[in-house]
C-alpha cells in the first residue's frame, strides 16, 4: 500500500520524469494545498484537459470561468486536481508558473494568451528547405527571452544540404546556440537528447512544415505525432499539428509539439527585445542622447556602428521595427485602460 503523503507535492520518480523536481526548484509552491493529486497538463481541448499524474492520465474538466481568467490551464502547467462529487476530476489549482510563453490574444483584446508553461528551453525550429528568415527567428527569440526559458535555434532537414545559408544569416545574432538536425540522417539528435536530459522541458516553435513533429517522432523513436509533406512549389506546410501537446522522452526529457505559427504578437516585451538585440542596446549607451532613437540624432553611436559595419543595417531596421510595434502596443493598451469600465470583458 502506498504511504500516506503529507502533501501532494511529495513527488516520486514518476513526476520527476515529467520535470517536477526541476520545476519545483524554480518556484515557491503554495502551502495551502493539502489534498488532491499533482499532475502536468499534456493537452488542453476547450473545456477538457488531459493531465498526466504519477498514476496515469486523467481527463479533467476545467470550469469555463477559470478558462477565461489569466489562469486558464495551458500545456505544460503543473496543476492540482481533485475528485469532485458533481463533475468528476477537476482542476483545483494551477500552480505558479516558472516560465510562460505569452502572446497577444489574436482577438485583439489585450489579454495574455499563455501558449505553453514551465518550459526550460524554447526550440526555434526552422527548415533549411526554406530561405532564411532572421526577423522571424529574432521574434521567437524575444518570446523565449520574455518567457524566462533559454532559447536554442534548431535547424531541420540538413540532409538536404542547404544549412550554410541559414548559418551565415544567423551569425548576426551573438551567443546563439544553433543545432543542425536531420530526422532523415539522424544527425544532431544526440545533441538534442543531451540538451533535454535530466528532465528538461523543450517546446518546439516554428512555422508549419518546419519539421517539428517529425523531430519529435525522431526523438521519441516512435510515430506518435502526425506529419505531412510540405507543398511542392514553395515548401509551405499544411498545419498538420492542431494542438499543443506534451510528450515524454523515454531516455529523459519532455517535449512540447505545437501547431505551426509564423509569428507572434509581442507586447510588454521591451527588456526581452533589448536582450535579444544586446549588440544594438549596448552600443546605444554611447549615443549622445539617452533617448536616442538611432534615426537622425547627432552623435548616434548606433548609426556610427552601422556605418563602420559592426552592426548590420538590416538588423538595426528589424530592431527599430520591433520597438515601434511595442510602443504602438503600449499606446493601445493605455487607451483601452482609459475606456470606461464595463466595456472591457
Ligand atoms: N528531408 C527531410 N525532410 C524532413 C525532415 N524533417 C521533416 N521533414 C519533412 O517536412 C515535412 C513537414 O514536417 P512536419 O513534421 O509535419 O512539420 P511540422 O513543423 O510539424 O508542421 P505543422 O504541424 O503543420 O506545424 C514532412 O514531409 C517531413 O517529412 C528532415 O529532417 N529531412
Ligand atoms: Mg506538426
Ligand atoms: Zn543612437
Amino acid at each position: 500500500m502506498p504511504e500516506a503523503l503529507d502533501s501532494p507535492f511529495d513527488a516520486g520518480p514518476a513526476l520527476a520524469r515529467l520535470g517536477f523536481r526541476r520545476y519545483a526548484a524554480r518556484v515557491e509552491l503554495p502551502d495551502t494545498v493539502s489534498s488532491g493529486i499533482v499532475g502536468r497538463v499534456r493537452r488542453v481541448d476547450r473545456g477538457e484537459v488531459d493531465v498526466v499524474t504519477a498514476d496515469g492520465e486523467l481527463r479533467v474538466v476545467s470550469d469555463s470561468q477559470r478558462a477565461q481568467s489569466a489562469f486558464a490551464p495551458a500545456t505544460g502547467d503543473w496543476v492540482v486536481v481533485v475528485d469532485d462529487l458533481d463533475v468528476g476530476w477537476r482542476i483545483e489549482t494551477v500552480l505558479p508558473r516558472a516560465a510562460a510563453l505569452v502572446r497577444r490574444d489574436p482577438s485583439e483584446r489585450e489579454i495574455d494568451q499563455v501558449l505553453v508553461a514551465n518550459v526550460d528551453l524554447v526550440g526555434v525550429v526552422a527548415g533549411v528547405d526554406r530561405p532564411p528568415n532572421v526577423a522571424r527567428v529574432e521574434r521567437f527569440l524575444v518570446l523565449a527571452e520574455d518567457s524566462g526559458a533559454d532559447p536554442v535555434v534548431v535547424l531541420t532537414k540538413t540532409d538536404l544540404g542547404l544549412g550554410a545559408e541559414w548559418e551565415t544569416a544567423l551569425e548576426q545574432i551573438a551567443d546563439l546556440t544553433v543545432l543542425h538536425t536531420s530526422a532523415v540522417s539522424g544527425s544532431g539528435l544526440d545533441e538534442l537528447h543531451r540538451l533535454i536530459a535530466d528532465d528538461h522541458t523543450l517546446v518546439l516553435l516554428g512555422e508549419s512544415g518546419a519539421g517539428k513533429s517529425t523531430l519529435v517522432n525522431a526523438l521519441l523513436d516512435d510515430e506518435v505525432q502526425a506529419t505531412k509533406e510540405v507543398r511542392a512549389g514553395d515548401s509551405k506546410g499544411r498545419h498538420t499539428t492542431t494542438a499543443r501537446e506534451m510528450l515524454t522522452v523515454s531516455g529523459g526529457g519532455v517535449l512540447i509539439d505545437t501547431p505551426g505559427i509564423r509569428g507572434v504578437g509581442l507586447w510588454n516585451a521591451e527588456p526581452a527585445v533589448a536582450a535579444v538585440f544586446a549588440d544594438v542596446t549596448d552600443m546605444a549607451d554611447s549615443c549622445r542622447f539617452s533617448d536616442c532613437r538611432h534615426v537622425s540624432e547627432p552623435d548616434c553611436a548606433v548609426k556610427a556602428a552601422v556605418e563602420a559595419g559592426t552592426i548590420d543595417a538590416r538588423r538595426l531596421q528589424r530592431y527599430l521595427r520591433l520597438r515601434a510595434e511595442l510602443d504602438d502596443q503600449a499606446v493601445r493598451l493605455e487607451q483601452q485602460r482609459r475606456r470606461p469600465q464595463g466595456r472591457r470583458r
